[in-house]
């Protein structure tokens, strides 16, 4: 496959960028008064608005080729066909088999996937509704109180972003925990105040050998042997892993483990058994409705035609974005509490899926490819990075994100946070020239000398693109369908970059090494080969932990 920066849609989106860089969004706003209805569109009660956009009608059919020369449509097919798609792992990427809520079979490998599928939903139905009905009795007959989820990665953020966002939802008396850092920090502060009697841990670790999650393990093991012998582990400890022996190897029965597959990638994994603590804090109903708006977004994005697909045309403006205009970073700010996670989430299936420098067929891509993605949510963000958003020199393209209700209605709070929403995205739109800034100056009654020396400091470019996301409510189908709505946008831009979006290497890398130099750091020895710098760090730490009380 040529390179997609070779095709003629991409010389094409050249020319048509240069013609069209100058344009201001308000002029394009003025121009057409059905802007905003040309330029949106809804699943549901989800609205996306991307009128605020540097685009006319041209850039998206121009966008729209794009993506048809670069066969999304056919790779597309490919991930729902159960294909080997992630081409380097030779796996399928088939996350949407373990959110198809039609009778439809899918298939990896010629084998219908979906029987152990619900398999896996069944067993976890019953675990859930036995811990949260106070039937999973604890070593010494108690009821669990405390759950604890021991992963990383793709193996905590997902769950632990939607357990949070899912909050209202939760079980009175029962309280779902993560711990991911290997820093003892994290396992200590989580368990200071559990009593093991009533704390269940669920070990979630697709491979069942990261370093991080044995460690914490480990230790959470000790923690609750230490206190009611080693006889209690059957009680307390389950596992989500697609690794039977290793679980076996830790001291868990099959009968406590619950699978899942190689074609699972860690990152799309909360739709699988790696989500049971969202299940046990929410309970399997809505831990399945969670699924079926995913399924819903799953359909829309199978299809919807390119040109009315939402992942499509996110993914289409963010590279536009990124490969026209240099952009190289893209902001994702919820207008909601909840979500609070929601950007960490996003940071690992954006960064881990694209932030790649080759292509499929092993050549280097040429442009920028996945954006770094940061955010936090509304209104803490604005008074923290949104001055560069808006008057940084570089444009930051943003996803604002909001329910029209809240979970916790209290006076006027809601609508000051929606109108916070609507004024920053009004506001990166329309700038204001250093000409209006003196004049408001001016009439505020400032000296003309001083308020010329003010006014460029107070203007702002505008012409800052940005997505709106709003929905009615942040209920478990909503959230469905805005993550998965996420994750195909992440996967069209790979398709369109030429880049394997399923493996991850870089991350890969980082197992391999901390296992050399930890040897080092614990048995005294210098290992060879290693530069000044880190040799010189490696020393420093043995001698100050030496010192250590
Ligand atoms: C996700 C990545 C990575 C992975 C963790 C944990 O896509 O592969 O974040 O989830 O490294 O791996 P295990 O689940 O095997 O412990």
């Amino acid at each position: 496959m040529a390179s997609p920066d070779k095709s003629k849609a991409w010389t094409a989106l050249e020319a048509h960028h240069r013609k069209v860089a100058g344009l201001t969004m308000g002029a394009l706003f003025a121009d057409d008064p059905e802007r905003f209805g040309r330029f949106s569109l809804s699943l549901g009660d989800m609205l996306l608005d991307y009128s605020k956009n540097r685009v006319t009608a041209e850039t998206m059919d121009l966008l729209i080729a794009l993506a048809r020369a670069a066969d999304v449509e056919g790779w597309r097919a490919r991930m729902f066909e159960g294909q080997a798609i992630n081409t380097t792992e030779n796996r399928a990427a088939l996350h949407v088999a373990l959110r198809n809520r039609s009778d439809a079979p899918m298939e990896v490998g010629g084998d219908d996937v979906m029987p152990a599928v619900q398999g896996v939903l069944a067993q976890m139905r019953a675990f859930t509704d036995s811990v949260r009905g106070g039937n999973w009795k604890g070593h010494t007959g108690r009821p669990i109180t405390h759950v604890v989820n021991v992963g990383i990665g793709g193996s905590d953020l997902g769950p632990a972003m939607v357990t949070e966002a899912l909050t209202p939802y939760h079980q009175d008396g029962l309280e779902v925990r993560f711990v991911s850092n290997v820093d003892a920090t994290d396992l200590a502060e989580t368990l200071k105040d559990l009593d093991p009697a009533t704390t269940l841990f669920i070990v979630a670790s697709k491979t069942f050998t990261t370093l991080e999650t044995l460690t914490n393990a480990r230790s959470a093991r000790h923690w609750l042997t230490d206190a009611l012998g080693e006889d209690a582990v059957g009680r307390h400890f389950v596992a989500l892993s697609t690794n039977a022996e290793a679980v076996r190897a830790f001291g868990i029965e099959p009968d406590n483990m619950f699978a899942f597959w190689d074609w699972v990638g860690g990152r799309a994994s909360l739709w699988s058994a790696i989500g049971l603590p969202i299940a046990v804090a929410i309970g399997m109903d809505r831990f399945e409705d969670l699924l079926a708006g995913a399924h819903v977004m799953d359909r829309h994005f199978a299809e919807a035609p390119l040109e009315a697909n939402m992942p499509v045309v996110l993914a289409l403006l963010g590279l536009w974005y990124i490969d026209f205009f240099g952009a190289r970073a893209h902001a994702v700010l919820p207008y909601d509490q909840y979500l609070r996670r929601l950007p960490a989430f996003l940071q690992q299936l954006d960064m881990e899926s694209n932030g790649k420098g080759v292509r499929r067929d092993g050549t280097p891509v040429e442009r920028g490819t996945g954006p770094v993605v940061f955010g936090e949510p509304g209104t803490n963000g604005q008074h923290a990075f949104y001055q560069l958003l808006h008057q940084g020199p570089r444009m930051v393209p943003a996803d604002f994100i909001a329910a029209a209700e809240t979970h916790n209605p209290m006076g006027r709070h809601h609508p000051i946070l929606v109108a916070n929403f609507l004024a920053q995205t009004e506001a990166l739109m329309k700038g204001r020239t250093a000409a209006d800034a003196l004049a408001e100056l001016t009439a505020r009654g400032m000296a003309p000398d001083a308020a010329r020396e003010l006014a460029p400091h107070k203007a702002f470019p505008g012409n800052r693109p940005t997505n709106s996301i709003f929905v009615r409510r942040f209920d478990p189908p909503t959230l469905g369908m805005l993550i998965a709505l996420y994750e195909h946008k992440v996967f069209v831009q790979g398709v369109l970059w030429g880049i394997n979006s399923f493996d991850q290497w870089g991350v890969e890398l980082g197992k391999e090494l901390a296992g050399t130099i930890l040897d080092e750091l614990e048995d005294g020895t210098q290992g060879s080969g290693h530069d000044t710098s880190t040799a010189g760090l490696i020393d420093h730490y043995r001698r100050l932990s030496k010192e250590a009380p």
